[in-house]
């Protein structure tokens, strides 16, 4: 970066001046401080006024303009998911798929194409914490040569309704109520299991939401789903259906319940931070792009509609064929003018890529575009830097708000014959390379009546929710049925627990007894199911607990040291954790750091009162016989090693550190070990065995 060249005055009153020196070789423009029509600005302390005590005068124009700018840097959140953060990076193509799509960036194994992706909750305002339970938004905007593709999916491959219809209802339903404002972004109120304990198609969804998948680790560890079936379409117009799914890199991972929530406490940004610093430190985000193909003839023959976003293709029966990978690789330069300008829309597709009829993704096409106007308060939203393609976009619209374009000539319509005349005529169709919409079925077996219905296998609500309950794993179904009672305890409306429950005895009545007794409560009779469910394999592939990978790598260890811990061990373990691909975080009582055995002072990460073991994913206790001594009497540090015991992480320590351990509960068990090279193996896995001891569950 440049050097600053600015000398410091202390002016009249007192106040810091920092100014260029008045000679203009030595200083670059740029270094000059002006008001957005570029006039140089003398003082940037101080407002006009009619005497050193007088009012102030209306004439400042260098005052008037900061403050009217300033009243107007927020623009509209959006209505959901506008809690975000966004990363710059690129897909790569593993093999090409030009037998199933013409798309472009399919086509050359090896090729990269420039992306934009954001991650978001749903429910809370742009200010709200990263960690409650919630569904994920996943977005990612492809840059192509063919102009911009939008992947604008979620963190799970289902959603809560059939129908676009019922959006805004779910929406006004799940978000703080209307009269009091709270609460702020979580779903455990009123006006949520209201409406969904009256909407059994949410039924499959609201498993998911209740399972760990709403409380991921890091934005770097969970799956992503495009969740509509599309279509892919090649270049003799043939065309195969496709789920879209993104698979991470690190694996997929959750944290506990108690752990989600007391890391709202420790870091309301604990999703951003952690996304900004893996990409600042290269150790970039990455995610495999997979695709589950099939045709008419396999949705034809399944007992669901493939166009029901409330269903899903079990990867046992349609395997996912990984294609690509996605990589995050810099952070935005401003999250405003990128992360919140950014503006996705399903509809913007590419030629090789196709809808398909689902009503919710139909819905959606409109919805988009209709929403970036009123946020971003133009038609001309497209030519932000963010949104802009990288390809030439060339039409006859003209004008509008906030034109940054400034087209040359005549030609704003056509046909013309500008032409002939010399003049430039503009564009023209390409019926060979532009967008062309798949004829999907015979026109004959598409038309029909306007109805305003449902289609009859959307009937079936329960099915799927039964699959995914049945393909869990016991922690994670004691998961499930604790996140249904902690819900439910918060919902005051006496009808819609026993409401919801009734719905939950067509999934599993296990789960249903579970939920009741947590919350005290009667069994209430089955609701009677708008269409029996069918029985489906359970499906291995949607478990958390089958599919996490015990790895270190991209993970934190959270390393308690004090004065006089002793420095070689403490190096070794160091160096045992980065090998096994771990970051370790020093955390000391005091910031300036511990005096090691050797005498000299250690740097620390974090002070131990403001970096709580809930961020990170195992920790390790190195103390000397005198610190231990102090720190057992602390609640922040008998705290700190009490909640890595409760939320199943491993715990490492010295023999020193022993009488700390004991005084925090920690019982011996699997994860719990010395500090010798088993460490940064027992480190890379979470002890679901040792959660019956430390909580009741549902
Ligand atoms: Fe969205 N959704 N949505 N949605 N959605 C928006 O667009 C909407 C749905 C999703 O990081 C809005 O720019 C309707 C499903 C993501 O900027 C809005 C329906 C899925 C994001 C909108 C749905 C999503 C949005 C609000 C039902 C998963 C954030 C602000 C028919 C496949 C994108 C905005 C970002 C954002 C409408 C349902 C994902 C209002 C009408 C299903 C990831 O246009």
């Amino acid at each position: 970066m440049a050097k600053q060249t600015f000398e410091t005055r202390k002016g009249e009153g007192g106040e810091t001046h920092q100014q260029v020196s008045d000679d203009s070789t030595r200083t670059a423009d740029t270094a000059r401080l002006t008001t957005n029509q570029g006039i140089r600005i003398t003082d940037n302390q101080n407002s006009l006024k009619a005497g050193a005590r007088g009012p102030t005068l209306l004439e400042d124009f260098v005052l008037r303009e900061k403050i009217f700018h300033f009243d107007h840097e927020r623009i509209p959140e959006r209505i959901v998911h506008a809690r975000g953060s966004g990363a710059h990076g690129y897909f790569e193509l593993f093999e090409s798929l030009a037998d199933i799509t013409k798309a472009d960036l399919f086509q050359r194994p090896g090729e990269k194409t420039s992306l934009f992706a954001r991650f978001s909750t749903v429910a809370g305002g742009a200010g709200s914490v990263d960690t409650p339970r919630d569904v994920r938004g996943f977005a990612v905007k492809f840059y192509t040569r063919q102009g911009n593709w939008d992947l604008v999916g979620n963190n799970i491959p289902v959603f809560f309704i059939q129908d676009a219809m019922k959006f805004p209802d779910l929406v006004h339903a799940v978000k703080m109520e209307s009269d009091r404002a709270f609460p702020q972004a979580g779903s455990a109120h009123d006006t949520f299991w209201d409406f969904a304990s009256l909407m059994p198609e949410s039924t499959h969804m609201l498993m998911w939401a209740m399972s760990d998948r709403t409380l991921p680790r890091s934005l770097r560890m969970m799956e992503g789903f495009g969740v509509h079936t599309f279509r892919l379409v090649n270049a003799e117009g043939k065309s195969t259906f496709v789920k879209f799914h993104w698979k991470p890199k690190l694996g997929i991972q959750s944290t506990v319940w108690d752990e989600a929530l007391k890391l709202q406490a420790a870091d309301n940004d604990y999703h951003r931070r952690d996304l900004w610093e893996a990409i600042a430190v290269g150790n970039f985000p990455e995610w495999e792009l997979g695709l589950q193909l099939f045709d008419q003839a396999f949705a034809d023959a399944q007992p669901y509609d493939v166009l029901d976003a409330t269903k899903l293709i079990p990867e046992e029966v349609i395997p996912v064929r990984i294609v690509g990978r996605m990589v995050l690789d810099r952070n935005p330069d401003n999250f405003f003018a990128e992360t919140e300008q950014v503006a996705f829309c399903p509809a913007n597709i590419v030629p090789g890529v196709d809808f398909s009829n689902d009503p919710l993704l139909q819905g959606r096409l409109f919805s988009y575009l209709d929403t970036q106007k009123s946020r971003l308060g133009t038609a001309n939203f497209h030519q932000i830097p963010i949104n802009a393609p990288i390809c030439p976009v060339m039409n006859f619209q003209r004008d509008g708000q906030m034109q940054m374009n400034v087209p040359r000539g005549r030609a704003n319509y056509e046909p013309n014959s500008l032409a002939d005349h010399g003049e430039d005529g503009g564009p023209r169709e390409c019926p060979m390379t532009g967008f062309t919409t798949s004829t999907g079925r015979p026109e004959h077996e598409e038309e029909g009546d306007k109805l305003r219905v449902r289609a009859e296998l959307f009937a079936d609500h329960y099915s799927h929710a039964r699959l995914f309950w049945l393909s869990q794993q016991p922690a994670e179904q004691a998961h499930i049925a604790s996140s249904f009672v902690f819900e439910l305890s918060k919902v005051q409306l006496a009808q819609v627990p026993a409401r919801m429950i009734a719905n939950l005895r067509n999934v599993d009545d296990d789960l249903a007894k579970r939920v009741a007794e947590g919350l005290a409560i009667a069994l209430p009779d089955k609701k009677p199911a708008a269409r029996e469910p069918v029985s489906m394999q359970p499906s291995p592939a949607l478990s958390i607990h089958t599919n996490m990978k015990a790895v270190l790598t991209g993970r934190k260890v959270g390393v308690l040291i004090a004065d006089g811990t002793d420095a070689a061990e403490l190096k070794g373990l160091l160096a045992e954790i980065e090998k096994a691909g771990g970051s370790p975080f020093l955390v000391s009582p005091r910031i300036g750091g511990a005096k090691l055995s050797d005498g000299k002072v250690m740097k620390v990460d974090g002070q131990l009162a403001g970096s709580p073991s809930q961020l990170f994913d195992a920790v390790a206790v190195v103390l000397s016989n005198a610190a231990v001594e102090d720190l057992a009497k602390q609640a922040v540090a008998i705290q700190w090693v009490m909640d890595a015991f409760g939320h199943l992480k491993a715990i490492g320590s010295n023999e020193a550190a022993t009488p700390l351990l004991e005084k925090a509960g920690v019982v011996p068990d699997a994860g719990v070990v010395g500090l010798d090279t088993y460490f940064a193996k027992a480190a890379a896995s979470r002890y679901w065995d040792r959660e019956p001891r430390v909580r009741v569950l549902a």
